[in-house]
């Protein structure tokens, strides 16, 4: 353990630090980036409203008309005055130029269907439109998918009917050891300023960087997800590879990739446990050959197979290179303009990240027992880790498990201290989510099959 104090030394930089406390005067997340309906409209109905004027088509109809009447009038009654012509009241609301609202679209999660009715008034003349958000709930056995409920019975029905990729390599972005002196900006450009600061926040990579002396590198813990699981990613509704305004985002945990002829399984386990939802799922756009995919949700797994840690990333973000496979079927992604790899970064929530280290403490973790066998390792109210003189250490017992001997020793409090969110999403002046940023190559690939199915 003495490495521990190795890094705090490390991080003693000649550059200054930033301060990663909010500034008061900043906007929240909340404030600053995405809409309200793609954080929050899992579940049940919602409705929110905005409005928006859009006077141009209206304008100009209106003028039209105008112009139109007149000519009638003075042609039809050249000796009448003009000053006592009628012209017929004009409605901004006719043609209704609210009727392009956005389409309905699936949640992020595929449970629900989110339309956009709109109702347009006129106000002083001039056409407004208030959208509402409406999200309708599929039935069960449903999945929403390409703009509508679809029966899904089982994943084996999944219908996979895009372009896919497999993933061959990933790693956190790493915001390197040292500043660059020249600047004192950390180097490496993974992935995301979410905050605002005009630095990069990747506080997970920058934790698994600091653990790496414990946990081993974090890209040697994704070459064993890539070997065991490799993640897949499907592109659906692409209809043009350099520009294209809609395209949708699904991933899938692949199984036996072949190399030599460019094949994947879809695994059995490549959905969220005990449905057939997947487990990446967004929607984008693709512009200059560079895809885009913002607001997404992804759910992966870290750590050895016999203990891994299941993280949830909200709020996806994707930049991409993708290039299609003309010949075989499916797409490459890489990085922009020389970066290490696709970039792929999302906020992970404070609560979620400690409830899977406690279901790893549960599930994995032998040499500790606790009075109450409920009791987790960590407190999530206090989000720290309970004191040492509630955990009844088990004689005699080895882990084999770095993370679990972490979680049992006098170091819980650092890891926890470590695991510590840093980005306000909510504008409450509290930290609630956790940053993470990971550089990924992609290589066009065609599927076999979806494991154990008929
Ligand atoms: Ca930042
Ligand atoms: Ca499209
Ligand atoms: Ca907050």
């Amino acid at each position: 353990m003495r490495v521990i104090i190795g890094w705090l030394v490390v991080a003693l930089a000649s550059c200054e630090i930033p301060s990663k406390e909010p500034p008061a005067d900043s906007a929240s997340l909340a404030d600053t980036a995405g809409s309200s309906e793609s954080t929050d409209s899992h579940g049940g109905d919602q409705i929110s409203e905005e409005t928006g004027v859009d006077t141009s088509s209206a304008e100009e109809d209106g003028d039209a008309t105008q112009a139109e009447t007149i000519a009638e009038d003075a042609t039809t009654d050249m000796m009448t005055d003009l000053d006592h012509a009628e012209v017929a009241p004009i409605d901004p609301c006719d043609p209704d130029p609210c009727l392009d609202a956005a389409a309905s679209h699936c949640d992020v999660y595929r449970t629900a269907l989110v339309s956009h009715p709109s109702t347009c008034t006129a106000v002083d003349g001039m056409p407004v439109c208030e959208r509402a958000q409406v999200s309708a709930p599929c039935e069960a056995g449903e999945l929403c998918l390409d703009r509508a409920c679809t029966p899904v019975a089982s994943r084996c029905e999944f219908p996979i009917v895009g372009q896919l990729a497999v993933t061959t390599w990933i790693d956190f972005g790493d915001q390197a050891l040292f500043p660059d002196p020249a600047t004192c900006e950390r180097e490496d450009a993974c992935c995301r300023d979410w905050d605002g600061d005009g630095f990069i926040d990747n506080a997970l990579g920058d934790t698994f960087r600091e653990l790496a002396t414990i946990l081993g590198p974090s890209a040697a813990i994704w070459e064993g997800v890539v070997a065991r699981g490799p993640p897949l990613l499907e592109l659906r509704g692409v209809d043009d590879w350099a520009d294209d305004p809609e395209v949708e985002l699904i991933g899938y945990a692949g199984s036996q990739y072949r190399p030599d002829d460019g094949t994947v399984v879809v695994g059995a386990d490549g959905f969220e446990p005990g449905t057939n939802l997947p487990p990446v799922s967004g929607w984008g756009r693709i512009e200059g050959g560079v895809l885009h995919v913002e607001d997404g949700y992804l759910r992966t797994v870290v750590g050895p197979p016999h203990a891994p840690v299941v993280m949830e990333y909200r709020q996806l973000h994707v930049e991409a290179r993708v290039t299609p496979d003309g010949e075989h079927g499916g797409f490459a992604a890489d990085g922009v303009a020389g970066a290490r790899g696709a970039k792929v970064s999302g906020l992970i929530a404070r609560d979620a990240i400690f409830t899977g280290l406690n279901q790893h403490g549960f599930d994995f973790c032998r040499c500790i027992s606790f009075d109450d066998v409920d009791e987790p390792f960590i407190d999530l109210a206090a989000g720290q880790c309970h004191p040492p003189e509630s955990r009844a250490p088990t004689d005699g017992c080895v882990e084999s498990d770095s993370l679990c001997e972490l979680l049992e020793g006098p170091f819980c409090d650092f890891l926890v201290a470590r695991f510590q969110p840093d980005i306000d999403t909510n504008g409450d002046g509290r930290f609630d989510a956790i940053s993470v940023g990971q550089w990924t190559t992609l290589v066009a690939v065609r599927m076999r099959e979806v494991e154990d199915c008929p």
